[in-house]
């Protein structure tokens, strides 16, 4: 019998010195003292030898024995769990971190730097101008006359609220408000957004892009005209790039012409690109026409000026080979993250 009970202190000695760092360690202490073949249990088992008379004072023993044991297991049991939680905060700060999700520039955000950058080089201010605009800045000022295709409804889009308003429908609205503020010398680029009814395809859409350029001074001629678009498209395409100009109409200048490069797809050889002509189209230019500079108060007979116009989904369609104007708008990643480099 005191053999038992000195069995049982050495055993409840043992438990309290036990200490457990991982699961696996507590529940060895589970099986050790709790388990079917435990040593709680076997000490229960000796109830059986124990007299008559001493079976509920030992069994009031072997309860708390019972109760200490188990009273330890949670309180293990509890020290692992706080501690993985423990381990969680323990975090190694010193970890490289996760790489942020970072896009790309659109491709024609990126040529429109590009052009911004080449001008800029040549003294070119950037102008910027509303989007909405209204008939007088967009065509009356440009010569456009009222029997003009482009004013047509179906051409424009008009607010229908009122009449005099549109969706500009090039950027030279930009330009007459240049001329309305500022006296010359002028000398911007517009580049931005414009809007024309057209039933989208893989060659048109009804928004675009446009840049277009205004110069304006003293004895500005043509042949300055020429040799600034030439410096253009070489910083643009490359050195070895060809120019040549035919003669066109556009109401706002006089003379006009529009310009081409040599095609850089084949190399002047012939492809699809520039329909077997070794030629493809880059923009329209021309001499400010007298009556344009009148409607800004700008004389005539002291100051010329050059303009031009180019869309910009044309010259990344030629600089990045982009053969689907869609391709601009659709914000599909697979198209967009190719320009990763080109910045
Ligand atoms: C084209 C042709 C052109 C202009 C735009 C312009 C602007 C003012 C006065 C006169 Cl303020 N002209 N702009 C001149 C000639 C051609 O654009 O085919 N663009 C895509």
């Amino acid at each position: 019998m005191d053999e038992l009970l000195r069995q049982i202190e050495n055993y409840k000695v043992e438990i309290a010195a036990y200490d457990a760092h991982t699961g696996e360690a507590v529940e060895a202490f589970r099986i050790k003292y709790l388990g079917t073949k435990g040593i709680v249990k076997t000490v229960m088992g000796e109830m059986r030898n124990v007299p008559n008379e001493q079976k509920k004072q030992f069994g009031q023993v072997l309860n708390d024995f019972k109760q200490f044991a188990e009273n330890k297991y949670h309180e293990l049991k509890e020290k692992i769990s706080s501690n993985q939680q423990t381990t969680e905060v323990d975090f190694d700060w010193t970890l490289p971190g996760d790489p942020f999700p970072v896009g790309t520039r659109h491709p024609l955000s990126i040529v429109s730097n590009k052009i911004i950058d080449i001008f800029h080089r040549l003294s070119f201010a950037v102008a910027e101008g509303p989007e909405i605009e209204d008939d007088w800045h967009n065509f009356n000022s440009m010569n456009i006359p009222a029997d003009h295709p482009a004013r047509d409804m179906q051409d424009t889009f008009y607010i229908h609220k009122n009449p005099d308003w549109l969706l500009r429908t090039h950027t030279s609205s930009v330009q007459a408000r240049v001329m309305e503020k500022q006296k010359p010398p002028i000398r911007v680029i517009c580049p931005g957004r414009v809007y024309r009814n057209e039933t989208v395809s893989a060659r048109a859409h009804c928004f675009f892009h446009q840049v277009e350029g205004l110069y304006i001074d003293e004895k500005v001629s043509f042949a300055d005209l020429k040799q600034t678009l030439y410096f253009f498209v070489q910083e643009m395409f490359g050195k070895e790039v060809k120019i040549r100009f035919r003669p066109s109409y556009f109401p706002f200048t006089e003379p006009s012409a529009e310009m081409d490069i040599s095609c850089l797809i084949c190399g002047g050889e012939g492809c699809n690109v520039c329909k077997h002509t070794g030629w493809v189209e880059i923009l329209g230019s021309g001499m400010v026409h007298p009556k344009v500079l009148q409607n800004f108060k700008i004389d005539p007979n002291k100051y010329t000026g050059f303009a031009f116009g180019m869309g910009i989904e044309r010259v990344c369609q030629l600089k990045y080979r982009v053969n689907d104007i869609r391709l601009y708008s659709q914000n599909d990643v697979r198209f967009l993250k190719q320009f990763t480099s080109a910045l």
